[in-house]
């Protein structure tokens, strides 16, 4: 029996409520499952059903206890419950949860985004990552007239028909290279350039002249596993776009706050046109937004011409969320902190890695990153392709066994929290090492 069926068998044993809830749940939702990556496609067994969370920990409905590194895939920064965010929600919620109408709140979170990143002189908030990619690919379309868009194989952006070709993360996980009941005329809009290959998106360029409305891409790239941009990537994106007279798109849904306190374009010093943001700005709760110049986003309804709404757009109780969050992320050495415990994890499986003589590499920017099981570079989608998924899927059985919860598929990322302490990290490099050394041979 291979090593992950008899650890999928394992665990399984150990988790009879999540079972019989995991039933039930295949009943009414589809794949028992809100999103797609969550159903273990990838890696197989029976999903954990999550009970409760708190701090860096999640319990299953059995009550085992895990380490977590999806963080809500990415968005708890900070960590689950954060006693504060929790009692903040509490007398925000007494107040009402939605208005419909603006609130003092929207206004203040705004202003803590415009802060981390200038380049945002204008905000809209919506309610998940997948409609501020649309609405600034839409708005990318209006400003200049043109209708074809560039985006990178394995890169995600949500599931708006303009993105499903060759995506990342939940079609990498299940091997889908655009979905049906995309019309191909649509599909046809969208061209795709292997990631931090700028003579591609060039020759695109050239055989589109004049008809490229944005290029849209991951600032360091997550949804593939995580692939940091090589040097000059992103100014070359800069300069191309520049230089044909399209926008430059930087999706920070993932890297938005994440990497410091604002986004890549902070940290590689590059100024996008659109900055499309989600996950940490709601610290939890169902918060995106697009921002851009204020000229690019006075286009946008009730100013101009370009529709875009929401029911819950902006509602108070997300907009506390994000507010009571990025205040703390404003806090002098957070990001330091952060650094020195994912450098601590990385090292740790770095060392894991060369003990157990396992090819592999660990990819890391910030406090994300990947452990690929590749002995090869990895600098974009093909690359990442090229890592042994089954070796990944039996590693992650051995660490769900060991208590650590990784996200179920080689193409997401490992997110580390502020609410992992040196002993929690300790004890995932001690999970990694004998796992590793389960699936090694
Ligand atoms: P949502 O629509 O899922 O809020 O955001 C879409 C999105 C946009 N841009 C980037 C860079 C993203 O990573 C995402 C969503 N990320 C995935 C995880 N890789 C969400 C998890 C899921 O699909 O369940």
């Amino acid at each position: 029996m291979s090593e992950a069926r008899s650890a999928i068998n394992s665990a399984d044993r150990k988790r009879p409520r999540s079972q019989e809830i995991f039933d039930r749940a295949r009943e009414i939702l589809v794949g028992g499952v809100d999103s797609p990556v969550r159903a273990f496609g990838a890696v197989g067994g029976t999903p954990i059903v999550v009970d409760r969370a708190a701090g860096c920990r999640l319990w299953d409905a059995d009550g085992n206890a895990y380490l977590d590194y999806v963080c809500s895939w990415g968005a708890l920064i900070l960590g689950h419950a954060h006693a504060e965010i929790v009692a903040a929600l509490a007398e925000q919620a007494a107040r009402g949860t939605s208005y419909g109408m603006t609130t003092e709140l929207e206004v203040e979170l705004a202003t803590m985004v415009r802060r981390g990143l200038p380049s945002c002189e204008r905000v809209r908030f919506v309610c998940s990552g997948t409609e501020a990619t649309m609405s600034a690919v839409r708005l990318a379309r209006a400003a200049t007239g043109r209708d074809l868009i560039v985006k990178f194989e394995g890169g995600y952006h949500g599931h708006g028909d303009s993105f499903l070709s060759k995506a990342g993360s939940g079609l990498a996980t299940f091997g889908i290279a655009a979905s049906p009941g995309v019309p191909q005329a649509i599909a046809a809009l969208t061209l795709d350039a292997p990631y931090n290959d700028l003579a591609a998106v060039e020759r695109i360029f050239h055989a589109h002249p004049d008809g490229i409305a944005a290029v849209i891409v991951e600032p360091v790239a997550a949804n593939m596993g995580v692939v940091p941009p090589a040097a000059d990537f992103l100014r070359g994106l800069r300069e191309l776009t520049r230089r044909h007279g399209a926008l430059l798109i930087f999706d920070e849904v993932i890297t938005g706050f994440r990497l410091c306190f604002g986004g890549a374009q902070t940290l590689f010093g590059i100024e996008p046109d659109l900055t499309t943001l989600g996950k940490i700005i709601g610290g939890g709760l169902p918060v995106a937004a697009y921002g851009g110049s204020r000229d690019l986003m006075e286009l946008v309804a009730p100013l101009g011409p370009v529709y875009q709404a929401g029911t819950l757009s902006g509602n108070p109780l997300a907009m506390r969320a994000g507010v009571e969050t990025l205040r703390k992320l404003a806090a002098p050495g957070f990001y330091d902190a952060l650094e020195r415990k994912s450098n601590r994890l990385a090292d740790g499986i770095r060392d894991a890695l060369a003990q157990a003589k396992i090819p592999g590499r660990v990819e890391r920017a910030g406090s994300l990153l990947t452990l690929f099981f590749s002995g090869d570079p990895v600098r974009n989608y093909e690359d990442a392709k090229r890592s042994e998924t089954r070796r990944f899927a039996a590693f992650f059985h051995q660490m769900l066994q060991r208590s650590v919860f990784l996200a179920p598929s080689q193409f997401e990322a490992l997110f580390v929290s502020a609410a992992h302490e040196d002993e929690d990290l300790d004890r995932t490099i001690a999970a990694c090492r004998e796992a590793l050394a389960a699936i090694a041979g």
